[in-house]
């Protein structure tokens, strides 16, 4: 099989270019694509275009040692007090783009891991990605006006996926309120009212560091959600040399607490009867289970009495798909199930929304009494926290094996395997009709390469989204174990912060932090649309920038999949389509990461390799344009078309 070239040179070209540039480098800084720099253009000789590389700035200052701030001497800035506590509470990352400068060069020299990016919207999205692969706190920043408004897709997401992601932006300053003073137009809280648990723009320079352990405590308890402050220059330029000079200056053991409700014996007592009671019980484990890295206990509850799982929300794996007590890939078992349990649950479906029996009885675990009862009508509400209710039922519940049950989830799922296997094979036969890849002949063999092949199972952490392809993708998506798989369309239905969250993720890869320590290193891979990539493709310059590999696989069917809508509508077809071939590869290439352009399920098995050995061997991301046609959408033409996944299980985007 000929493999396309990525562009006039040849692959090895790239790489020896690569090579020797590598060998150039003064700093070893890692050289980055320059695919071109051998050939000549329009009469410019070769060796005077330079090769896209790093700057040894940006190395030396990534390495450079923290500088914790101190009252010492010129004392500390209001951003230095909140930087000092947002270090203090771990912190994990933040992603950002240059604006709110005191508090973002704050942070970055209080020694968290700190990001500079392209574009707010997607420096958001990787804040959120970073967070979905590891539930821990991270956070995000831009400029007052044009940066915060430009994040709202993406802080709205993170709204949807409970993320716990602290939203911060400058503003110019309180003395210019409502003069329309250069860039403060507007007001910032009300731009995240309804995606935000708690906002506040400050405005008393002595109350910093209150409202930063105010920002913590909502961030850290309860069920999560954005936090957005903003930060009026009087209050982050501000200078203290006394602690005692701020308002509530206490550390973190006395501004919030670690405590966490349990459940009260009597209703567990409930629980299990009602467990015992049922014959196909079946727990929904949620958002909540992953974020308190509750899956020990899940595990041990769900063997010990034979409770099938699934597991919900933007983030998968916190129970394996390829355990025999999973439910993620058998959708009949879900709809026979006489039980749910939901544990952590944060964004409630109604009935109907979940394919579950309209007659099945439900338990339902949450952390905060107020939204027992909302949307699902409760047999059983538990105030608790995730872990202590599954220690509970891994404590108390009595060993019991439910063969029947366990059977059904089998041969549920063989029918779910066989229903997958059957589109791939017409997805196949499809891509051999018209020689452009079908998106479910795409997806498989992804899913071959990470699940299937040499690498470990468990090792890849994937998301993606697009709609045709997102669909295909959230079918062929694994997890078995946590943090693995990233939802990241999860309930809000974004087009295109896919490849900034999948970003996000690589660099807790990178990190190696919480579930992705085992793993640190590894690639990430994104799997989106045409449509998508446009949001986010400049963040490959990031990705190469900080050496975090992804490997996109992009789906290009040269138009926004939800044009069978425009059929019936003749002056409206153009609003959906984009030119045709455009080559995303390149435009990758433009930005210092590697492309390949496949149209074939060979040569993007081919693409596969040579993209996670560049990743794997020199850090190097990958765009991996996949031609497709937009044809494939569209049921008439290539039946069966598209349509949503059941839920909850494996391919969910809904809740
Ligand atoms: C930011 C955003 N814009 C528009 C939509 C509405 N929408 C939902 S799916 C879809 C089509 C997306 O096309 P693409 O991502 O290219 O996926 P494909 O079907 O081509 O794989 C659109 C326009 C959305 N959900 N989000």
């Amino acid at each position: 099989m000929k493999t396309q070239k990525t562009n006039d040179s040849t692959n090895q070209t790239v790489d020896s270019s690569r090579r020797s540039f590598l060998l150039s480098s003064a700093a070893g800084a890692g050289a980055l694509v320059a695919g071109m720099v051998t050939e000549s253009k329009a009469g410019v000789p070769a060796a005077s275009i330079p090769s896209i590389s790093i700057p040894k700035e940006v190395l030396e200052s990534v390495s450079e040692a923290p500088k914790p701030p101190t009252f010492e001497g010129q004392g500390m800035t209001g951003a230095e007090v909140f930087a000092k506590l947002c270090k203090d509470e771990e912190l994990a990352a933040l992603f950002c783009c240059p604006g709110n400068y005191t508090v973002i060069n704050a942070i970055a020299a209080a020694g968290v891991p700190a990001f500079g990016g392209r574009c707010e919207g997607a420096m958001a999205a990787a804040a959120d990605g970073f967070s979905r692969a590891t539930g821990e706190v991270t956070a995000c920043s831009g400029t007052e006006g044009p940066g915060l408004t430009n994040m709202i897709m993406n802080i709205a997401s993170a709204a949807a996926a409970r993320t716990p992601l602290l939203v911060l932006a400058s503003n110019m300053q309180m003395a210019g309120d409502d003069r329309e003073t250069f860039i403060q137009t507007g007001y910032q809280q009300p731009l995240t009212t309804g995606m935000k648990k708690y906002g506040k723009r400050l405005i008393a320079p002595d109350r910093v560091w209150e409202y930063g352990a105010y920002a913590f405590r909502n961030l850290k308890s309860g069920v999560p959600s954005p936090v957005h402050l903003d930060f009026p220059g009087e209050v982050a330029r501000a200078r203290f040399t006394d602690p005692s000079k701020l308002k509530d200056y206490y550390s973190k053991d006395k501004y919030r607490t670690e405590s966490r409700p349990s459940p009260a014996a009597k209703d567990v007592e409930k629980a299990l009867d009602m467990i015992t009671r049922a014959e196909r019980p079946l727990l929904i484990a949620g958002q909540g289970v992953f974020q308190n890295k509750a899956w020990e206990p899940l595990l041990k509850a769900a063997e010990k009495n034979e409770l099938a799982v699934v597991t919900s929300g933007p983030t998968r794996g916190h129970f394996p798909d390829d355990h025999r007590l999973s439910a993620a890939l058998s959708p009949d078992a879900v709809m026979s199930a006489d039980l749910v349990i939901f544990v952590g649950q944060y964004c409630m479906p109604s009935p109907g929304e979940y394919r579950c029996n309209p007659d099945v009885k439900t338990i339902r675990v949450h952390p905060v009494q107020e939204d027992l009862g909302r949307n699902w009508p409760l047999d059983l509400g538990i105030v608790s926290s995730e872990k202590p209710f599954l220690e509970a039922l891994a404590d108390l519940l009595p060993a019991r094996k439910r063969e029947s049950w366990v059977n059904e989830l089998a041969s549920a799922r063989q029918k779910y395997d066989k229903m997958l296997n059957d589109q791939y094979e017409l997805g196949v036969k499809y891509s051999r009709d018209t020689n452009y890849l079908h998106p479910a002949a795409l997806c498989k063999e992804v899913h071959d390469f990470f699940y299937k092949g040499d690498i470990d199972p468990k090792q890849t952490v994937l998301g993606g989204g697009g709609w045709t392809i997102g669909v295909h993708a959230g079918r062929w998506q694994r997890a078995y174990r946590p943090g693995q798989g990233i939802v990241c369309p999860y309930q809000y239905g974004a087009i295109g912060p896919d490849l900034a969250m999948m970003i996000g993720a690589s660099a807790a890869v990178q990190h190696g932090v919480g579930p992705q320590a085992p793993y640190k290193g590894a690639p990430t891979v994104c799997v989106s649309s045409d449509a998508g990539i446009a949001y986010s493709l400049f963040e490959l310059d990031t990705a190469a920038k900080y050496k975090l590999p992804v490997i996109g696989v992009i789906y290009n069917n040269d138009c926004w999949g939800m044009w069978p809508s425009a059929v019936s509508s003749a002056r409206s077809m153009h609003l959906y389509l984009f030119q045709q071939h455009l080559r995303y590869d390149k435009m990758a290439e433009g930005l210092g990461a590697r492309g390949e352009y496949v149209r074939t399920p060979e040569e993007l098995r081919e693409a596969l390799h040579r993209s996670y050995a560049s990743a794997t061997k020199e850090n190097l991301s990958t765009l991996i344009n996949c031609q497709g046609m937009k044809e494939f959408t569209s049921a008439k033409n290539y039946p069966p078309g598209v349509s949503l996944n059941p839920e909850p299980g494996c391919g969910a985007v809904a809740h």
